[in-house]
């Protein structure tokens, strides 16, 4: 375990009221009576107190802070933690943090807080990596998912799951070798029914996994079509500012241009792309060609046709071939008929999903002049593409992170494994070495067990301080 106390800057550096000094570790109260030396005796636990800090260089007062000093083991690490309140902005909580590495204290790696938090058993891993998708999060989604796992929902749903294994493994034990007070041994039927179960609700959990990671980065929505259709002005009207250039002339936009927003508390990385044509020179085709490799990586393409324009054959052969859904955008129609009058995007019903067997996610007209359409798009795109996060169960943890996901599968294939070596007539015995593979996985997840290796990576992406 670790004995060295360690120090940080708890809140980025930069202007603000307070800055929050944080240390943890058996030295913790040793420092702070060392920078703060006119103190009578040291603080009581969990009780605000007002302290000069001192430098011990040259003994001169650095701030006037709040000090409030935790016994081990009720911190947030669960070692002896001081926290000092004084000043923020660039030099004061810099010269404070100086002042305790010169009484002792190791100045914090990125996560060392929280890892040491983890290891002190406060909080297992899942709830770890929830304090940096908690602090990290730009969208409500992500928060209210990171809320959800730090108060254990993804835990308890873990930890629900290695209860029913070993419910598993207990009723194998009983049908392998049932004790003579028993009634019966239990039939293998039930073993296996049990076994479905757990992998039924391995699977209901992992259903939320491609959407969750999306959580974490925000969804690719490209915009796509040909020249001068609206793209840009959508695109901009989706950011809430000019970002992009609009003009009357078609092939304005050469570059791809990105921004994250939030939409419906979900995060989308909205991509203005270069119109799709024949093009006029060299820096046009770049254009294309870049827009053409997002289009590719798209996880959703909003494809941009003016209203009353019918598609021609290339959009729809181009549009045949793109994997990520489509929805298609009839634009500008203050300046159309009404969407009834169209020949080919009017078709459905504006604002709504199209029927099964178009080749659209969703359909709608929009005009970015008036306004009208926006707000039923922004309304569709949340479910387009995390509808398993927006159709799940209340309660239902998501799994936003690769490591929880391939556990779980991990596991899932273990319990796969287990039932196919049963039906191939393996000996039960030899058939549960899965079950405790699964077991392994899901305790790995959680981090019961835990090399170093894993510990680092998890805590690698945390800030200096938490
Ligand atoms: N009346 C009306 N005009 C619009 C609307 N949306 C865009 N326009 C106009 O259409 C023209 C082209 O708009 P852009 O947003 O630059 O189109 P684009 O698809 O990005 O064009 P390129 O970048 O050249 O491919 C501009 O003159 C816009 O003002 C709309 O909803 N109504
Ligand atoms: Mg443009």
């Amino acid at each position: 375990m670790d004995v060295d106390t360690i120090v940080a800057q708890a809140a980025p550096p930069g202007l603000g009221g307070l800055a929050v000094i944080r240390l943890s570790g058996p030295g913790a109260l040793g420092v702070l009576r060392a920078v703060t030396p006119g103190a009578e005796g040291p603080p009581e636990a969990r009780r605000v107190v007002f302290r000069s800090i001192v430098d011990p260089a040259d003994g001169s007062v650095i701030d006037r802070a709040l000090v409030t000093y935790f016994t081990a083991p009720a911190s947030y690490t669960g070692e002896d933690v001081v926290e000092i309140s004084c000043h923020g902005g660039w030099i004061t909580p810099r010269l404070v943090v100086d002042a305790c590495v010169r009484c002792g204290a190791r100045e914090a790696e990125a996560g060392e807080f929280t890892r040491r938090a983890h290891l002190r058993g406060k909080m297992d891993l899942v709830q770890a990596e929830a304090v940096a998708d908690l602090i990290e999060a730009r969208s409500g989604a992500l928060r209210s998912a990171a809320v959800h796992q730090l108060e254990r929902g993804l835990s308890e749903r873990v930890s629900g799951l290695r209860d029913r294994l070993l419910r598993v493994e207990a009723l194998l034990a009983h049908h392998v070798d049932f004790p003579e007070e028993d009634d019966a041994p239990v039939p293998m039927e039930k073993v296996l029914e049990e076994a479905d179960e757990l992998a039924e609700r391995m699977a209901a959990m992992l259903r939320t996994a491609p959407e969750g990671e999306l959580l974490r980065e925000g969804a690719l929505t490209v915009f796509a079509g040909r020249p001068n259709v609206g793209k840009s002005s959508l695109f901009n009207a989706l950011v809430g500012e000019e970002r992009a250039i609009v003009t009357e002339e078609a092939g304005t936009t050469r570059d791809a241009l990105e921004a994250a927003v939030q939409i419906g508390g979900f995060p989308f990385r909205l991509v203005d792309t270069a119109g799709m044509r024949t093009p006029a020179g060299r820096v046009e085709e770049l254009g294309i060609e870049f827009a053409r490799r997002y289009l590719e990586r798209a996880d959703l393409i909003l494809y941009c046709v003016e209203a009353g324009v019918a598609l021609d054959d290339d959009e729809v052969q181009f549009l045949e071939t793109c994997e990520a859904p489509v929805v298609l955008v009839a634009t500008k129609v203050d300046r159309a008929g009404r969407p009834e009058d169209e020949s080919a995007v009017g078709s459905g019903q504006p604002g709504r999903s199209a029927e099964k067997s178009s080749p659209f996610a969703g359909r709608l007209s929009l005009s970015v002049e008036t306004g009208e359409g926006l707000a039923e798009l922004r309304d569709m795109l949340p479910a387009l593409v995390y509808s398993a996060v927006v159709t799940a169960e209340p309660g239902t943890p998501v799994v936003t992170r690769r490591r929880h996901a391939l556990a779980l599968e991990s596991a899932a294939a273990e319990v796969a494994g287990f039932r196919k070596g049963i039906e191939d007539g393996l000996p039960a015995e030899v058939a549960a070495t899965h079950l405790r593979s699964a077991e392994m996985a899901l305790e790995e997840l959680l981090g019961v067990v835990t090399t170093d290796d894993v510990l680092d990576v998890v805590f690698r992406e945390f800030c200096i301080g938490k």
